[in-house]
């Protein structure tokens, strides 16, 4: 039990990351379920589909979970009003500032927990009434931050008095432990909850995962001002090549992304398809159950930590 787990009422302060076209119902519910905090991402969905998403959920969980609203996404006012209306009780926030739905989010008596990659923008966030945020590095999958996880999660622990979850990196026992060291109170992991047997995503996306290696992961997109780690693929290959090629326009190489981590989760096209992976990937062997999953990041954590403290080193 610690500040996260009583602010949300969850057994253990694991976050299931949010994450576009892998993070809907089947994997919110079953990490709610296995005593977690499970999110659904909104990603760039609609409203109507993304209010049934949040009821799906409900027919699968009486947990809490909560929702992940990408602030990019042409569709964030709306999705943002649905939350409210349908009695969502945790909002985290990505790819942006949330400051606009604040206040809106906590009159709803809504939590709102935004993720964030720089200790600024945390500070900002707890004063418009953030009761916690994640604090995320860069070796996490997906859009990314300039900070690194080691690094970023001590800062925004001395800058903030709210309680933070770290992401970026941590997939295992031995991360966990790392987190609550650094100051952090939870962590959020995606890449691990990639390979949940709940998890919806085609099996070349899992089997991708398990079979990466620590340098397996690029980062593409810099050029565009979004950082997107993902698997090294002839996807991700081609998105670098037009990305140092002066004569191709921004334009043409956003198009060239359009759709790529449908390509990726849905179709499993294993060139297409943007695999977006942490660092984290190359620690991720085996497809295991979201109760599999917890239940082995609680154990090993704990038991790390005694083996520490029960050794000659300190
Ligand atoms: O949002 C994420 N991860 C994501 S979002 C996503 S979909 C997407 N794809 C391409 C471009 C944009 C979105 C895939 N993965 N993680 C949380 C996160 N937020 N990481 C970094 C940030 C972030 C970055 C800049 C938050 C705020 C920010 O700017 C604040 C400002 O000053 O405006």
């Amino acid at each position: 039990m610690n500040r996260i787990c009583e602010l949300l009422g969850i057994k253990y302060p694991i976050f299931q990351g949010g994450m576009a076209w892998v993070s809907e119902a089947n994997l919110a519910a079953a990490v709610s379920n296995a005593g977690g905090l499970g999110i659904i991402s909104a990603m760039n969905a609609n409203a109507d589909i993304v209010r049934a998403e949040i009821r799906k959920c409900k027919t699968k969980t009486d947990k809490i979970f909560a929702v992940n609203i990408m602030l990019a996404s042409p569709f964030a006012d709306d999705v943002a009003q649905v939350v409210v209306e349908e009695g969502v009780r945790v909002v985290t926030t990505g790819a942006g500032m949330p400051s606009k739905y604040m206040e809106a989010w906590l009159d709803a008596g809504i939590k709102v927990i935004p993720v964030v990659a720089s200790v600024a923008f945390a500070v900002r966030m707890e004063k418009l009434g953030a009761c916690a945020v994640v604090a995320e590095g860069g070796e996490s999958g997906g859009h990314i931050g300039e900070m690194n996880t080691m690094a970023l999660v001590p800062q925004v622990c001395d800058a903030v008095n709210v309680p933070v979850i770290a992401a970026g990196g941590i997939a295992d026992g031995r991360g966990f432990a790392a987190a609550l060291m650094l100051g952090a109170e939870g962590i959020q992991c995606g890449t691990r909850f990639l390979v949940a047997e709940e998890c919806v995503i085609h099996d070349n996306y899992k089997n991708k995962i398990i079979a990466a290696h620590d340098v397996d992961t690029i980062v593409t997109g810099k050029k565009l001002g979004h950082p997107v780690r993902a698997l090294k693929n002839p996807f991700t290959r081609q998105f670098a090549a037009l990305e140092k090629d002066a004569t191709v326009t921004e334009q043409q190489i956003n198009e060239y992304g359009t759709g790529a981590l449908r390509k990726a989760a849905v179709e499993g096209d294993i060139n297409g398809g943007c695999f977006m992976a942490g660092q984290s990937a190359g620690l991720v062997n085996k497809i295991q159950s979201a109760q599999e999953i917890i239940d082995d990041l609680m154990n090993s954590c704990a038991a790390r930590i005694r083996e520490v403290s029960t050794s000659n080193i300190i």
